[in-house]
């Protein structure tokens, strides 16, 4: 299709990082250790709440010893409470952590999640990293807003580690069950598999102290799901599934689209200048840790027939999941595809993640198909063809609106 290059065949193993090591706090004594008293109420929730000097209440599960300490590479910590009765306030996080790694703190915050029991977000509160000690792992209090909580819900920790940056989370394994789970808000939950808690403790109060500002939960919005490519043709209109998967260290995966006319509804190659090109949707996944999502980047590049490119952006690490799932990159607007494409209707979008070892995407693909379309390699080095695998990437397309018509473009799936 395109130059041919000598390439690397280099493909990274998922670099999950979980880090763990054992802990014993011996003989552990810790003022801000707050007491473990019952409330006599039959509403209280299953754990412990005390009464602090400040009048708040502290909802935990744990014993203040630690059995060990966790830090979950490119996942988090969470744990379920119940709010105890006429305290429905969440005034503060406290956590049994400490701090690993370069003796410089990272100059970036983590993130103390409240999700209600659906596990969607009603608060995100970022903390600086610098919060969180290398000494000697002890109790943190991370003020948060007044946010106000359902009868259940989660505290979620995110800390984004990497192998010289990270938070390790104790556990105590002396609780009667688990509350605790593994995950992130965009990827789910999941209980732990064994019998502990995380060392997470929730500050409450019957008021809001308003003191970090005042989140209502009349005020919460379930977020939106919109679909950026909803109506749209997408092709190859043959539904595949995965076969396996492949990150190129320093490359990406390419493929050839070929719109015929007849695959838009029109009789005619002049047919093709009523359509445009509203974006792609890939199956894939990201992998590795310690980096910022929103600001990693992956590039995009639209190439004609004789390899020109003819558009190129980028989008965020963000989109995509740690668990595989069809990714939409939206074009910022719709565009001709006689802008991207020749008259021929054939063109090429490739995907360069710029991976290395500890950051990159998966690229799903068919394996051995009867017609491939793909290629491996980026818009610098040139593309070779791989013909023993068709990656998962489809275009969606649009047809202009004849002129005074109101109906949407039809979705041909
Ligand atoms: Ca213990």
């Amino acid at each position: 299709m395109i130059a041919n290059s000598p390439r690397k065949a280099v493909g990274w193993s998922a670099a999950t990082i979980v880090l763990a090591a054992s802990l014993i706090c011996a003989g552990l004594t810790n003022a801000q250790t707050p007491k473990a008293t019952t409330t006599g109420n039959k509403d209280a929730p299953a754990a412990k709440s005390g009464e602090n000097g400040a009048g708040e209440v502290i909802v935990k599960y744990d014993d203040g010893t630690a059995d060990g300490q966790k830090s979950l590479g490119a996942s988090g910590h969470a744990v379920a409470f119940k709010r105890p009765a006429n305290a429905t306030w969440v005034e503060a996080v406290e956590i049994f952590a400490s701090r690993y790694g370069h003796p410089e703190p990272p100059k970036e915050s983590f993130h103390v999640y409240v999700l209600n029991n659906d596990r969607q977000v009603l608060a995100d509160v970022p903390i600086p990293y610098e919060t969180i000690k290398r000494e000697a792992v002890t109790w943190y209090t991370l003020r948060t807003p007044s946010i106000e909580v359902p009868e259940e819900f989660l505290i979620g920790l995110a800390f984004n580690p990497a192998e010289r940056k990270g938070i390790y989370l104790s556990y105590d394994k002396n609780v009667e069950k688990s509350h605790s789970l593994v995950g992130l808000p965009d990827e789910g939950y999941e209980p732990v598999t064994e019998k502990y808690d995380w060392m997470v403790r929730v500050q409450m109060a019957a008021k809001p102290s308003g003191q970090k500002g005042t989140f209502k939960l009349a005020d919460w919005k379930p977020p939106k799901k919109t679909d950026t490519l909803a109506g749209t043709i997408i092709l190859p209109r043959k539904v595949v599934v995965t076969q396996d998967k492949q990150s190129y260290g320093g490359e990406g995966p390419a493929i050839e689209f070929t719109i015929e006319p007849s695959q838009v509804g029109e009789t005619s190659p002049a047919g093709l200048e009523k359509v445009k090109v509203r974006g792609f949707s890939l199956y894939a996944s990201r992998y590795g840790s310690g980096y910022d999502a929103q600001t990693t980047m992956v590039k995009v590049a639209v190439l004609d027939s004789k390899g020109a490119v003819r558009w190129k952006g980028e989008v965020p690490y963000a989109l995509f999941k740690y668990k595989p799932a069809w990714v939409n990159v939206t074009l910022p607007k719709p565009m001709p595809l006689l802008e991207l494409a020749q008259k021929d209707g054939k063109l090429t979008v490739a995907f360069d993640p710029e991976a290395q070892q500890r950051k990159g995407i998966y690229f799903h693909y068919q394996k051995e198909p009867a017609k491939p379309h793909s290629s491996v390699g980026t818009v610098a080095s040139g593309f070779e063809p791989v013909s023993t695998r068709e990656w998962l990437i489809r275009i969606h397309l649009q047809k202009e609106r004849p002129a005074g018509s109101a109906t949407r473009p039809t979705d041909k799936r």
